[in-house]
């Protein structure tokens, strides 16, 4: 590895010396973020510099490299769409992102090194732009070496898989000081890569605290960065309603103030950007636990002023709400699966109220009862509406033989869950809160690497029916001021886990971390304040 000692900068050019503290990640590659000044820094290598593998995360199917560096120029680099009389809308403006990653977060260069590589050309099976739950995210990458060749292809199927593609390759390239260019270092380079499971989730929490958009925006932007697919955004809760429904127009008077708050078109935005970077947007409507924020606009939704949840299960209008809700969102989220919640109901304080324990007196039926049947309404609804739906562990718990038999079941609670809901027919997901918690600040990145979808699923049928896992950033403790650095980079570790082989993964940590330390450092440079795993020197991993 290369040791911080050994890198100086060249006396004289102007660089400010505070600056060298701006250098990222000289973990075999070469980094320099621009100074605030948009100045730049020379730097001079004393001594050797040992050659390591290319690092790319999560880590590829098939990665096949050789010893020849290969360079870039900013100026005449082009991406190119093949056989297409125009570029998709989505490709071109990943083209666009893609080269300033590549090109301007690296240090200004003073031309380019030949020979160079003049162009990717992108090759794709299918010129629709539709995103789905389940789209393929294949892609091959060949990148010859110089002697063969002066041109490198992306092939895929769709323009998802192509969008995974252009993330690789922006990680096969660094800086090299020596010759002022962006290179990539190692090749011939040739990468086969599909992901291992279609959901690879992050649910992030707009009730406990407000995020603004352009926060949201920013998670959107990192998830693409380790392949992340789907952002489970969880709306609404106890604490605020933040969200525009245009059906009930009073619902946002739940909202923590005027300024905190997504009007449909702010939601739409915000699955257009996640449209663009291949992740589909799953919106939660948690009932009927966790939304007592609703009867700040209906105060007829809480079923007294005392006790202000679970949802009023005895009256129509409840459900005339929710069924407004799902059809407002449906304009909105075009995703196969809306969120449905169910966990964490206090049947309680229906038996506590007088006209609900009436009401359940007379249709002879427990609050347990009741609320299977609240839960089996809003699923019909929501079905109604063209979703499949997906609820929170203890619905399955406690009534799994009512739940529609398309619902997804969302671990959080017991480990095993999956294990047992798949054996039922049903399809799960994982995001177990023993090691998928994000807010669990104590668990570490290695907890989040060995958690294994499959753990005590050997059946090959009921593997099929584990759609993949979630890291939740429930919002208690995470406003827009540490959101990145609570999610990042333990995230990584388990989108590590979702996209990579099992034969890979189950290694374990320990082949991982030097590659994980460099991706952290890549979410760094890329203005992502991931947080640091360990001690260590900002400058040099492994001294
Ligand atoms: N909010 C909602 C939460 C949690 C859940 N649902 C939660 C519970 C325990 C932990 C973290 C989060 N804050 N609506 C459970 C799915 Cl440790």
């Amino acid at each position: 590895f290369f040791e911080a000692s050994k890198l100086r900068t060249v006396e004289g050019n102007g660089a400010p010396r505070a600056q060298l503290s701006s250098i990222l990640d000289v973990n075999g590659d070469w980094h320099v973020h621009a100074g605030d000044n948009g100045g730049f820094i020379e730097m001079e290598i004393i001594g050797e510099l040992e050659k390591v593998d290319v690092k790319i995360w999560p880590m590829p199917v098939e990665v096949v490299l050789g010893e020849k560096p290969l360079y870039l120029d900013g100026h005449t680099f082009k991406f190119e769409v093949a056989n297409l009389p125009s570029v998709p809308d989505t490709l071109a403006k990943a083209f666009v992102r893609y080269h300033a990653i590549i090109f301007s977060l690296h240090a200004q260069h003073s031309g380019s090194s030949s020979p160079a590589l003049t162009k990717l050309i992108v090759t794709l099976g299918s010129q629709n732009e539709e995103l789905q739950y389940g789209v393929d995210e294949s892609y091959m990458l060949d990148v010859r070496d110089s002697s063969d060749s002066n041109v490198a292809y992306l092939e895929a199927l769709t323009v998802y898989g192509a969008l995974r593609g252009l993330e690789t390759f922006s990680q096969l390239t660094s800086y090299n000081f020596t010759s002022k260019s962006v290179q990539i270092r190692r090749t011939p380079c040739f990468i086969k890569d599909f992901p291992r499971f279609p959901y690879r989730g992050l649910l992030i929490d707009t009730s406990r605290h407000y995020q603004p958009v352009t926060s949201i925006k920013r998670v959107l932007d990192s998830m693409a960065y380790s392949k992340l697919n789907v952002l489970h955004w969880h709306i609404v809760d106890e604490q605020s309603f933040p969200i525009e429904i245009p059906s009930y127009p009073l619902l946002w008077n739940g909202a923590y103030s005027y300024a905190e708050r997504y009007t449909m078109d702010d939601a739409r935005e915000i699955v257009e950007y996640a449209r663009l970077r291949g992740i589909n947007v799953m919106p939660e409507l948690d009932v009927p636990g966790h939304a007592a924020s609703w009867g700040v606009g209906y105060p007829e939704l809480w079923p007294t002023s005392k006790c202000i949840e679970p949802l009023d299960v005895s009256s129509n209008f409840t459900f005339d709400v929710i069924n407004g809700i799902i059809e407002d969102f449906r304009t909105v989220f075009p995703f196969k699966f809306a969120h449905l919640g169910g966990d964490e109901v206090d049947t309680g304080c229906w038996e506590r109220t007088s006209h609900i324990q009436n009401w359940l007196n007379v249709r002879n039926i427990t609050a347990k009862d009741a609320y299977a049947d609240f839960v089996v309404r809003a699923q019909d609804i929501a079905i109604k509406h063209g979703y499949v739906p997906v609820n929170w562990e203890e619905t399955f718990h406690t009534f799994s033989s009512r739940l529609k038999k398309e619902t997804v079941v969302h671990n959080w609670f017991q480990s095993g869950t999956c294990a047992q809901a798949v054996k039922k027919g049903f399809s799960c997901i994982l995001s177990d809160q023993s090691s998928w918690y994000l807010d669990h600040l104590d668990a570490t990145w290695d907890k989040f690497y060995e958690t294994e979808p499959f753990s005590n699923i050997e059946n090959k049928d009921e593997q099929d029916l584990m759609l993949g896992g979630e890291v939740c950033m429930w919002g208690e403790t995470a406003d827009e001021s540490n959101i990145l650095q609570t999610i990042w980079p333990r995230a990584a570790a388990a989108a590590e886990r979702l996209w990579s082989t099992l034969e890979y993964t189950k290694v374990g940590h320990t082949q991982a971390v030097s590659r994980f330390q460099h991706f952290r450092c890549l979410l760094n440079r890329r203005e992502i304040p991931a947080a640091p795993i360990f001690y260590g020197s900002r400058f040099a991993y492994g001294r």
